[in-house]
């Protein structure tokens, strides 16, 4: 088994939550993102969107974070990791399905706008072009551009941080009931979100929970889990420096949009 991924990308850290519950250690390759290594030609043959993770399990390519970890407990069940009641197995598709059709973009948008476009900031003019143009979808080569030039004032970024604030809402009315997302078991519900709530800390913005206590105990409760090693082994000390603070200067901004 073989795991293209990059240290501190959440997509990749959801993927390990999954492979470390299940006491399974892919060879690893660390892509350097920054380094275009995802949109060299050879990795967009696995993956044609140019983004990590992809796992190569016996032959096989898979790509996409959440089907990867749908395959996982397909592929090894034990331990499972989708609750055996239908209703909450049908909850849990529901987080995940949060995941992939707004929060991923929202966290992608923020982390950029607030953090990583200081990194592409200081590189000139036309590798700056020359790493927009390698992006293989426009949407993702728009969002670039716009929170490049504007930061945390790009439009994209007001409503990325009310998408975070709607799901972190609801985290909170599920989890005043039950101990994890899906009920009564931790599933792959919490392995998806963990890693988005983990982002935020990470940007010095877990203010957003701050009113919201049983979220701040499920991550806790989540971070005492054996497998939360998938991301606490892999945090890179020059990129979490460089969240916080640019985190704690972006926070006036981004509480503005809340109007908090
Ligand atoms: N829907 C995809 C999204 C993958 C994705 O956006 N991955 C990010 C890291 S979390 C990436 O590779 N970005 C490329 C880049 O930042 O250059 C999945 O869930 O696997």
């Amino acid at each position: 088994m073989e795991l293209y991924h990059n240290s501190m990308s959440v997509c990749s850290q959801k993927v390990r939550l999954v492979l470390r519950e299940k006491h399974l250690r892919p060879a690893e390759h660390n892509l350097n993102l920054r380094a275009g290594d995802s949109t060299r030609a050879e990795y967009l043959k696995l993956n044609p969107n140019g983004v990590v993770p992809t796992l190569v399990d016996r032959g096989a390519v898979i790509v996409e974070s959440t089907v990867i970890c749908e395959y996982l407990e397909d592929a090894y069940p034990d331990p499972p990791m989708r609750p055996k009641d239908m209703v909450q197995r049908a909850a849990m598709r529901i987080w995940t399905q949060r995941v992939d059709t707004g929060l991923h973009a929202a966290c992608g948008v923020i982390s950029f706008a607030v953090a990583f476009r200081r990194q592409l900031l200081e590189q000139p003019a036309e590798a700056i072009e020359q790493y927009i143009a390698s992006k293989p979808i426009p949407e993702m080569r728009e969002n670039i551009r716009q929170t490049l030039k504007l930061g945390v004032q790009a439009p994209q970024v007001a409503s990325a941080v009310k998408t975070y604030d709607r799901i972190i809402g609801l985290m909170a009315d599920q989890l005043d009931h039950t101990p994890w997302l899906a009920g009564n078991e931790y599933s792959l519900a919490d392995v998806a979100l963990l890693p988005y709530a983990c982002r935020l800390e990470h940007l010095a913005m877990s203010w957003m929970w701050d009113h919201r206590a049983t979220v701040a105990r499920w991550l806790e409760r989540c971070r005492t889990r054996s497998n939360y090693v998938g991301i606490a082994d892999y945090l890179d000390e020059h990129y979490l420096a460089l969240m916080r603070e640019s985190g704690e200067s972006a926070r006036p901004a981004l509480e503005a949009v809340l109007g908090t």
